[in-house]
């Protein structure tokens, strides 16, 4: 998967060279570019922000600095796909993270201030017919859409196979366990069972006994009641 990133903030993203996704790059498995919008601006100041129309708080993002970044990124790959990060986008989800992981060539573009010039997304939906997806991490409020890609690219990049070690725990995870056919929990959304691992006692407290029993029908069962019983509780 390519992974291009437009942003005045390129250093937001220095984190992607650690530990499983730096290992991912190293493989040829991932391949992730960052691109200073200040770098594309003109005049002295390099400015990439302006007063509203309208009035108004604050700043917002012009196009053409943006457009100046992201045109030689599209015209070289019209199949990719743009994602904008707002707070008025749709919901990111594990399903969209799944979607997307299939993805060859991924565009995020970073915006600050008040946002990005709503002619941003319509120009490249419209008229450049890219894909365009504007979503939001959830319901609070960033000061932009650097951290908001940042855990985005990290729940897609993960389940791209080979990026993760064990791809065994995809289908154990948090929010995932949907829809596994064959499996008694088919359908329904369940929560992470409690993790335990050595020693047996800690600080007075045990393991629960049914997990050093060796009886993996009843670890089963019990994992399987636990993610309900928190599931219950979330809801
Ligand atoms: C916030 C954001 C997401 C997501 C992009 C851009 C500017 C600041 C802002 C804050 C409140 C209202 C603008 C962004 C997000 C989220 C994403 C931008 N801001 N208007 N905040 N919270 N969940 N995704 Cl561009």
């Amino acid at each position: 998967m390519k992974i291009d990133i437009v942003t005045i903030f390129p250093e937001y993203f220095t984190p992607l060279s650690l530990s499983l996704l730096g290992k991912a790059q190293g493989d040829g498995l991932l391949e992730i570019s960052t691109h200073n919008l200040r770098e594309r601006a003109h005049g002295v100041h390099k400015s990439v922000d302006d007063t509203p129309y309208g009035g108004g708080a604050g700043m917002v993002m012009m196009a053409e600095p943006i457009a100046q970044a992201i045109d030689p990124l599209v015209n070289a790959d019209p199949e990719l796909v743009m994602i904008i990060p707002t707070p008025s986008g749709a919901r990111f989800t594990q399903e969209r993270a799944v979607e997307l992981s299939t993805a060859e060539h991924l565009l995020f573009l970073c915006g600050r201030y008040e946002g990005i010039d709503a002619r941003v997304p319509e120009y490249y939906r419209e008229v450049a017919q890219i894909r365009v997806e504007e979503l939001s991490l959830g319901d609070y409020v960033l000061a932009g859409g650097e951290v908001a890609s940042l855990a985005m690219i990290e729940a897609i990049t993960r389940l791209i196979p080979g990026v993760l070690g064990n791809p065994d725990s995809l289908v154990e995870e948090s929010h995932v366990l949907r829809d596994v056919s064959g499996d008694e929990s088919a359908g329904e959304t369940l929560v992470e069972y409690p993790n335990y691992t050595k020693p047996p006692q800690w600080r007075g407290l045990d393991v629960p006994e049914v997990l050093t029993s060796g009886n993996h029908g009843a670890i089963a069962r019990w994992r399987l009641e636990q993610a309900r019983a928190r599931a219950r509780k979330l809801t």
